[in-house]
């Protein structure tokens, strides 16, 4: 039904959807900024069109700039892929109003999982479980004191315009909350023009597991399993997996249920993730809900064999879903390859580079926009690559990783490959002995 897409993004993400719009014959069109004029997605795409300077919010945040380009090209639909406007209700509002096939879920739908407190309220109605603690608002600093008493200490205070991270402070007594409180409020105004707060139970060392469903216009949802994300630096993850070595086939299935439940209270359609905080009594906790595409997507693609983008394009197309739930069949593992500097404090480390040999053979797959010769602009995300593989067992995907990371070789900038090899070498990683606190300890060795 699409004869041509627009793929609102750069990067990586910008290749992998051109290659699978080839595979089902749909022309593509890449818009890139006057940073990016040399970049792969440019070159791969059918048709590209400039769309303003590097800064982020002259290019790829400037709607009617891309709007324009929709039209020139008189594109059908458009993919936002992650970042930028993928979780833009008003863009996807726009596309819609204009007979352009925004190719994820409706406005209204992003809306409903962007605002925390809604979520988190929709989630209860729906049975789906929840942190303690406060549902609603913080009216007040003594509302604030009250509520933490009856929750108990720690608490955390989020931001319910946040996400991700932004805007958190944990509160360990009530001595601190006073500070908290007001720091979290400004915070919260200053990052998204709202200072709407909330409490809830502090979790202490949670693991991150989230897992991807899929639902079709028509109302089903299924849902295709976990990814474990626990390896994260300062909310930014670095290492991705499925299964998760924490899983059992019981917490699977319950959580898969409530993944189900969770898209399916506000009529999810598109693909999507429900992320999840599960301590360490398997205890699970709805987070957030990611409303489009992300990156670690592929590790879900290698375990079940299965193209997470084609099947978010012919959900848009109006198609079906299968009704059936996935479970991994193979053990997935993606490391991010980012231009930073892991000896120095993850430091971003644009430039030019000088060579390049990308690792291949069994079990490995590349998804990268890069290439010899090649300058990494400084205006944007500082991941240059993700590097999976995929194996029978987690031990063996970790011996692969660890060979096609020694293979790789990217000079002229830093990387996060010495990284990933201490990484593949550490033993509470190997054992699966984790959470998301893990990263606050490690140390590179020289
Ligand atoms: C929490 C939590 C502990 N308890 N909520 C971080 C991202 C945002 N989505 C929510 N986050 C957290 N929420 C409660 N009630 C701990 C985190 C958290 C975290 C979560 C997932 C992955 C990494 C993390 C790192 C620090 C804190």
């Amino acid at each position: 039904m699409f004869k041509k897409i627009l793929i609102a993004n750069r990067g990586e993400i910008a290749l992998r959807v051109i290659r699978t719009c080839r595979e089902m014959g749909i022309q593509t069109v890449a818009v890139y900024s006057t940073a990016d004029s040399e970049s792969l997605h440019v070159k791969f795409a059918d048709e590209a069109v400039c769309i303003g300077r590097p800064a982020s919010v002259d290019s790829y945040l400037n709607v009617p700039n891309i709007m324009a380009a929709v039209e020139i090209t008189n594109a059908d639909a458009v993919h936002p892929g992650y970042g930028f406007l993928a979780e833009n209700a008003k863009f996807a509002q726009i596309c819609n109003e204009n007979g352009i096939k925004f190719i994820g879920p409706t406005g209204d739908m992003i809306n409903k999982m962007g605002d925390k407190i809604t979520a988190k309220e929709t989630m209860i109605k729906a049975g789906v479980p929840v942190v303690p603690g406060g549902e609603g608002l913080l009216q007040s600093l003594d509302h604030a004191k009250g509520e933490a008493k009856s929750i108990g200490y720690p608490v955390i205070l989020k931001a319910t315009a946040g996400g991700g991270g932004k805007g958190m402070r944990i509160v360990w007594e009530e001595s601190e909350l006073e500070r908290a409180y007001d720091t979290a409020k400004v915070e919260a105004a200053a990052a998204f023009k709202n200072d709407g707060i909330y409490m809830e139970k502090f979790v202490e060392e949670p693991r991150h597991i989230e897992i991807q469903v899929a639902g079709d216009q028509y109302g089903t949802i299924c849902h295709l399993s976990e990814r474990d994300c626990s390896i994260q630096r300062r909310h930014q993850k670095l290492v991705e997996e499925s299964p998760s070595p924490f899983m059992t086939d019981e917490l699977r299935h319950a959580m898969g249920e409530a993944a189900k439940k969770a898209a399916g209270a506000i009529g999810y359609e598109s693909v999507g993730t429900i992320e999840f905080l599960v301590d360490k009594h398997r205890n699970f906790y709805f987070m957030e809900m990611n409303t489009r595409i992300q990156v670690e997507h592929c590790v879900t693609e290698e375990v079940i064999n299965f193209d997470l983008i084609k099947e978010q394009i012919k959900i848009a197309m109006g198609e079906k879903v299968s009704g059936a739930d996935y479970y991994p069949q193979m053990h997935a593992i993606e490391c991010r390859i980012n231009a930073e500097d892991p000896y120095n404090d993850f430091r971003p480390s644009p430039g030019k580079i000088t060579n390049l040999h990308v690792p291949g053979g069994h079990g490995v797959r590349v998804d990268s926009h890069v290439y010899a010769g090649y300058t990494i602009p400084p205006y944007y995300d500082s991941m240059i690559g993700k590097l999976i593989t995929v194996a029978r067992t987690r031990n063996e995907a970790i011996d692969t990783m660890y060979r096609a990371l020694s293979e790789y070789v990217i000079e002229g900038i830093k990387t996060t490959i010495p990284f990933h090899l201490q990484l593949m070498q550490n033993e509470d990683f190997r054992s699966g002995n984790f959470n998301t606190k893990f990263m606050e300890s490690f140390v590179m060795k020289k």
